[in-house]
C-alpha cells in the first residue's frame, strides 16, 4: 500500500548545521558562533566553522540530493550572512548564495522549503537583548521582508521558526544551547511571547512582499505522547497530556503554549492560570497579530512520552521497560509517535500536516568495504514510516514527510559525534559516502512508500 499520490518526499538540514564558511563573504557572527567559543560548551569545541562546507559544495550536495529522488529540500537562511548585523544593509554576497541555492535546487526538479530561523540569531541583535527585547518583533519583520522580495518570486513554501520550545528552552532557560542563559521564568515567558509575535509579523511580511502565492507554515517541536494501549481511555489521557501545560519550567517544552497562540489566537488556559501573571503587560492585545492564518502546521518528531490512563482517568506516564531500544542520542525508538501525533494535532489545529523533520543519530563509520551499513537508521525509519502511512490511512491529512537529515552534520552542543545524515561526511576531507539508507530511502521514494513493510502491530 502507498501514500497518497502526490505526497511530498523531503530531506531536511539547516544553515549553521551544515554551510560552514562563518566569516567569509560579510557574514556578521551569530550566537552559536559565540556560544561554541565557550569552553566546555560544545562537545569537544566543535563548532559550525567548517560544518560540512556545504557553502562550497552545495553543487554536489543538491546533486546527491536530486539524484535521491526528494521532492523538496528544506533549508535554513543564515540570517547573519544575509544581514551581518541582523537588520541594515543587506549583505548581497550572503544572499546571493541562497539564490544559488534556489537555482540550483529548482533546476533539478526538488522544490525548495524555506525556514527563516533555525537558531543563528545575528550576535549583534543578541547584543541588544535578543528576543527579550519587543524590538525584536520589528528585527524579524524586516529580515523576512528582505527574504520574501529576493526569493519570493521562485520560492513558495515557507516556515518562519523552527523548534522555538528548544531555542528558549535549552537557549533560553538551561543553558545548554546558544546563547547559554538562564533566564527566569518570567523573562523567558516574555521571550517567546515575542518569537510568537516575530512569527505573525514574518507570515504578514511574506504574505506582503513574495511574489509567488505563498504557502506558510511552521516548524515547531513535537511534544508528541501517545498512548501505552489503544484504549480509549488511554487516548483520551494521552491527548490530555500531550496538550497540557506543566508547571515548573516544563511549559517551555510544552506544545499548547506555542501552538494555541499561533493557530487558535489564544493562549492554553491551564499555564495562565499557573503564570499568567508573569507574562507581560497587555499580552492578550497581540494574540490577533500571532494568530496569523496558515496553509500547513510543520512538526518535529523523534520521540514521545508513553502515557495510560490512571484509576482516576487522569494522565500517567509510564516507564519504559528496561532494554527499551534507544538510538545513539539515547533517545528512545517509539514509532508510534508519528501515528499518534499528528492525528492529535490535526484534531486540535485543523490545519494539514507536514512532518518537517524526523530521524536518528546512529553509530556510523565506513566499513572495510568503504560502504557505510546503517541498518539501524534504515529500521528506525521504517518503522516511523509505517506507522504515518497508518495515521494517513485512518484519517490524518498529512501531505509530506522530510527526513532529517540529508549530510551528517553539526549536532549542536553534540558537535559532530551524533551523525544524522543519509550521507557520511568525513568532517577531514569533506568526502561525501551515501550510506544504505540513502540507497533505502530513493526506493522508499520511489515506491511512493509501497515498499514499506506494513506494521499495524507497532500501534498495539
Ligand atoms: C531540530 C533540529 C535539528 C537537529 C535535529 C536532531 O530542529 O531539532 O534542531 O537541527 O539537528 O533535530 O537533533
Amino acid at each position: 500500500m502507498t501514500f497518497p499520490d502526490g505526497f511530498l518526499w523531503g530531506v531536511a538540514a539547516a544553515a549553521y548545521q551544515v554551510e560552514g564558511a562563518t566569516s567569509q563573504d560579510g557574514r556578521g557572527p551569530s550566537v552559536w558562533d559565540e556560544f561554541c567559543a565557550r569552553p566546555g560548551a560544545v562537545f569537544d569545541g566543535h563548532s559550525g566553522e567548517s560544518a560540512c562546507d556545504h557553502y562550497h559544495r552545495y553543487p554536489e550536495d543538491i546533486a546527491l540530493i536530486a539524484d535521491l529522488g526528494a521532492n523538496a529540500y528544506r533549508l535554513s537562511i543564515s540570517w547573519p550572512r544575509v544581514m551581518a548585523r541582523g537588520v541594515g544593509p543587506i549583505n548581497e554576497a550572503g544572499l546571493d548564495f541562497y539564490d544559488r541555492v534556489i537555482d540550483a535546487l529548482m533546476s533539478r526538479g526538488v522544490t525548495p522549503w524555506v525556514t527563516l530561523f533555525h537558531w543563528d540569531l545575528p550576535s549583534a541583535l543578541f547584543h541588544r537583548g535578543g528576543w527579550l527585547n519587543r524590538a525584536s518583533v520589528d528585527w524579524f519583520g524586516e529580515y523576512a521582508e528582505a527574504i520574501a522580495r529576493r526569493l519570493g518570486d521562485r520560492v513558495q513554501h515557507w516556515m518562519t521558526f523552527n523548534e522555538p520550545q528548544i531555542f528558549l528552552g535549552l537557549g533560553h532557560s538551561t543553558g545548554e544551547h546558544a546563547p547559554g542563559l538562564r533566564y527566569s521564568r518570567p523573562d523567558v515567558l516574555r521571550a517567546a511571547h515575542h518569537v510568537l509575535l516575530a512569527h505573525g509579523r514574518a507570515v504578514e511580511r511574506i504574505r506582503e512582499h513574495a511574489e509567488v502565492k505563498p504557502i506558510i507554515g511552521w516548524a515547531p517541536h513535537g511534544c508528541i505522547c501517545y498512548p501505552t494501549q489503544d484504549r480509549e481511555e488511554d487516548v483520551a489521557a494521552a491527548r490530555a497530556s500531550m496538550f497540557g501545560v506543566p508547571d515548573g519550567d516544563g511549559w517551555c517544552f510544552s506544545t499548547a503554549w506555542f501552538a494555541d497562540p499561533v493557530v487558535l489566537g489564544q493562549y492554553p488556559e491551564e499555564g495562565l492560570r499557573r503564570f499568567g501573571t508573569e507574562m507581560p503587560p497587555g499580552f492578550q492585545e497581540d494574540l490577533e497579530q500571532i494568530a496569523q492564518p496558515l496553509e500547513f502546521f510543520g512538526v518535529n518528531v523523534y520521540q514521545g512520552r508513553p502515557i495510560a490512563a490512571g484509576e482516576d482517568g487522569l494522565p500517567v506516564e509510564r516507564p519504559r521497560q528496561p532494554g527499551f531500544p534507544h538510538t545513539m542520542c539515547h533517545w528512545p525508538v517509539e514509532p508510534k509517535v508519528l501515528y499518534w501525533g499528528p492525528r492529535f494535532l490535526q484534531e486540535r489545529y485543523d490545519l494539514p500536516i507536514y512532518v518537517t523533520e524526523n530521524g536518528c543519530a546512529c553509530m556510523d563509520w565506513v566499513h572495510q568495504d568503504n560502504h557505510v551499513h546503517d541498518a539501524p537508521r534504515i529500521d528506525y525509519l521504517a518503522r516511523h514510516l509505517s506507522a504515518l502511512r497508518q495515521a494517513i490511512r485512518d484519517g490524518a491529512d498529512v501531505r509530506g514527510y522530510f527526513q532529517w537529515s540529508i549530510l551528517d552534520n553539526f549536532e549542536w552542543a553534540e558537535g559532530y559525534r551524533m551523525r544524522f545524515g543519509l550521507i557520511y561526511v568525513d568532517f577531514e576531507t569533506m568526502e561525501r559516502i551515501p550510506k544504505d539508507s540513502y540507497a533505502w530511502y530513493q526506493q522508499v521514494i520511489l515506491s511512493n512508500g509501497g515498499c514499506l513493510p506494513e506494521a499495524p502491530a507497532l500501534l498495539r
